[in-house]
């Protein structure tokens, strides 16, 4: 195996993804933390690691691989987490898209909420809410009837899009009216080896109290 070096922050979901899915593989690799609202990601060394300036990036033998998705499919390659046939892989990147798409809403909803950036009253919060209920709903309606995400096996892509619903923000938005969901999250949590270490935002990622990509 190549020589694998993750640059993380604790607090994140999307290097949570590529945590949970190096556990479960059992793969050795160094963790070089990364304060992303203490300025480690201004510099000229860490934009030429990942120009956008964010976490997680896999260093593989010396290479830069920076998004979670990415960084899923590469570890995942030749592992049952990815799966052999093309079809099943297909499916496996629709919902990776999905997870980019809607499930992202979900991710920036807390972000914002967490950081100070949005108060739970603000007025865009209701068109948050209802494309955050969207993403569970479509997901209710797929887990209602498969054990996974893609084809019934699970998958990077169950890692990938458990990283936010799990973390879905209190703001009337209710996991309980998504049974199915909360059933599935249980099961991902069931793998062997499966692992949630997702430490809680510190207080320098309050808007004005850090130094990040938000100023
Ligand atoms: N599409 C990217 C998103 C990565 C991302 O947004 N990472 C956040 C942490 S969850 C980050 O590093 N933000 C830097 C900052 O806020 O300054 C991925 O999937 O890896």
């Amino acid at each position: 195996m190549a020589l694998l070096r993750l640059y993380d922050y604790a607090p994140s979901g999307n290097c949570l993804k590529v945590r949970i899915l190096l556990a479960h593989l059992g793969v050795s690799y160094e963790r070089i933390g990364v304060d992303i609202f203490a300025g480690d990601t201004l510099t000229d060394d860490y934009a030429r690691k990942n120009p956008a300036r964010r976490t997680p990036v896999l260093e593989v033998d010396g290479q830069y691989l920076p998004e979670s998705s990415a960084i899923l499919w590469y570890l995942g390659h030749g592992t049952a987490y990815l799966a052999s046939s093309p079809l099943t892989q297909a499916s496996i990147l629709r919902w990776l898209l999905f997870e980019r798409e809607n499930v992202e809403q979900i991710a920036a909803l807390r972000f914002r909420l967490l950081a100070g950036l949005l108060d739970a009253d603000d007025e865009t919060v209701p068109a948050r809410r209802t494309a955050c209920r969207y993403a569970l709903e479509q997901l209710e309606s797929h887990v209602s009837e498969h054990s996974f995400l893609a084809d019934g096996a699970y998958t990077i892509a169950d890692i990938a899009n458990y990283a936010y619903v799990h973390l879905v923000p209190d703001v009337d938005i209710d996991l309980g009216e998504y049974p199915a969901v909360r059933s599935w999250l249980a099961r991902i949590e069931e793998q062997p080896g499966f692992v949630n270490d997702l430490a809680p935002m510190p207080a320098n990622a309050r808007v004005g109290r850090g130094l990040s990509i938000y100023g």
